[in-house]
């Protein structure tokens, strides 16, 4: 039955060259809210999400720190548990791609691939962006130096310089599957949410896909290649494969769980990793017989004037202080109910503040008090259902009725701030139902016609308070 539906969802795994910031916040938050409501609504549900811990971008930030690597992840993973737990993240697991398991795993993964063919070793020369741990493809080193020591073309996905590697790896045939994910992209448009980032793919995938380099000789922190120790494995081969290692794949004993929850129904990530996740991953997963993913939900970014917010540009807001400045709902309202995930969104505190004050204080935080001070007033402990409801309620209760409706259909596409739209219009519907009934005048002329009105406004508060659940855990409740 519907009810018995199983629901996997994802975050991407985090760098940890640093604590979590508020992007990081943001893409999380919008993945426990999916996976809140899908428990509210029945499903059994598993939501993934953890930290990627390899590779030249995280050794070079260690050896800056004067760590080791494993010391330098390691001094971030409570951090980031805390802040996790601080806003709420009901995360069913964490994981790190230092844990044995994963590591096991990949190395079996890269093995299965050697042996089928579709992984070959050669040599690759080319431009690579260390903060983005990305290879750039032809068209985008056009204009690159002929001094091979300079810095390189820029990087199309966060601007800074790229520098020339020339070394033996292995290469993963991704152009192999250039037909079959182009297909794949035609019979399933529903893909990638929103529609626009698919046509972006699928245009980037038309254009031509070539051979994935897999392996770095010249890097030192990463799973070493099963029988050639000199390679490690590219970050990426080794990050995008924790959405199945954490389920169970190539686990022994963890057959039956890894099918359970396998394919992901969603993966929420930034529009800056789409390519990884809507053509490099497909592949892997079509080299490695297994279905993909239903979604990909993919958002925009949060931006700080008319730059992205990133760790590496400097101008990261801290989730820290957001928390212990204004608290976690109001900070997870904010970002899933106000910023639109298919636009990047400036964030500045005195948006969210306004917000605070306006929705939360002022609409509903007033309206709950006011009918709980009067209900007191009028001698109503408990709120029973009236033998009659007057008209005005009955349209209450029908708006309540098409609201709940519409927040599914709005979820169900994964258009959060839509949803929660509703529900905010439905908070403006009973404040005017409230205002409309006079209720402070009925408290003495009509008792009954009081408890009527005080029964249609705290069912109708009700609502609004299971509605806004997966958003606001702790106050709604
Ligand atoms: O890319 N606005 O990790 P990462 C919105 N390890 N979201 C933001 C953001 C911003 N300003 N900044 C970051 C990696 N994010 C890889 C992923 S997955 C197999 C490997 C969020 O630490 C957003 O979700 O750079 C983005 O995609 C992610 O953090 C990148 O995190």
């Amino acid at each position: 039955s519907e009810s018995c539906k199983k629901v996997y969802i994802t975050t991407p795994i985090y760098y940890v060259n640093d604590i979590a910031h508020i992007g990081h916040a943001y893409t999380t938050i919008i993945a426990d809210v999916l996976a809140r409501y899908s428990r509210l609504v029945g499903y059994d549900t598993f939501f993934l999400t953890g930290t990627d811990e390899h590779g030249q971008k995280i050794a070079m930030a260690a050896d800056k720190a004067g760590k080791s690597p494993k010391e330098f992840t390691d001094s971030f993973i409570d951090a980031y548990k805390d802040t996790w737990k601080e806003f709420e993240i009901d995360y069913s697991h964490f994981i790190r791609t230092t844990d044995e398991y994963h590591v096991k795993a990949i190395q079996q993964w890269l093995q299965k691939l050697i042996d089928k063919g579709d992984i070959y070793k050669s040599s690759y020369n080319g431009w690579y962006c260390t903060p983005c741990e990305t290879f750039l493809s032809d068209k985008e080193t056009e204009g690159a130096p002929e001094d091979k020591s300079q810095d390189g073309p820029a990087c199309p996905s966060c601007s800074r310089g790229t520098q020339y590697i020339e070394e033996e790896c292995y290469f993963f045939k991704l152009s192999k599957y250039q037909d079959r994910l182009l297909d794949f992209y035609k019979s399933h448009p529903d893909f990638i949410f929103p529609q626009e980032r698919g046509n972006e793919v699928v245009s980037f995938v038309e254009s031509g896909l070539k051979d994935l380099c897999m392996s770095r000789t010249t890097v030192k922190w990463g799973i070493p290649f099963p029988g050639d120790e000199q390679h490690v494995a590219y970050v990426w081969a080794d990050a995008l494969n924790n959405y199945i290692t954490a389920i169970g794949y190539l686990q022994e004993g963890k057959q039956a769980e890894f099918e359970k929850w396998w394919p992901a129904n969603v993966q929420v990530m930034g529009k800056d990793i789409v390519r990884f996740h809507a053509v490099i991953w497909p592949a892997f997963l079509m080299a490695s017989d297994l279905p993909l993913p239903e979604h990909l939900l993919v958002h925009g970014w949060i931006k700080v004037g008319d730059q992205k917010m990133s760790k590496s540009l400097g101008n990261v807001m801290d989730p820290r202080f957001l928390y212990q400045e204004y608290g976690p709902d109001a900070v997870r309202y904010f970002l899933t109910t106000q910023m639109a995930i298919t636009q990047d969104s400036p964030f500045s505190l005195q948006d969210l503040e306004g917000r605070i004050n306006s929705d939360l204080a002022n609409e509903m935080g007033n309206l709950l008090n006011r009918m709980v001070t009067l209900a007191k007033r009028g001698g109503l402990d408990l709120v029973s259902v009236p033998a009659d409801w007057s008209e005005a309620s009955l349209k209450l209760q029908a708006d309540a009725q098409k609201m709940v409706k519409d927040v599914q259909d709005y979820l169900d596409t994964y258009s959060l701030h839509m949803a929660y739209a509703e529900v905010k219009r439905f908070v403006a519907a009973v404040n005017a139902y409230f205002h409309a009934q006079e209720p402070w005048k009925l408290v003495k002329s009509d008792p009954t016609k009081f408890a009527e009105v005080i029964s249609a406004t705290a069912h109708s508060l009700y609502v609004i308070g299971v509605m806004y659940w997966p958003v606001m855990p702790d106050k709604m409740q």
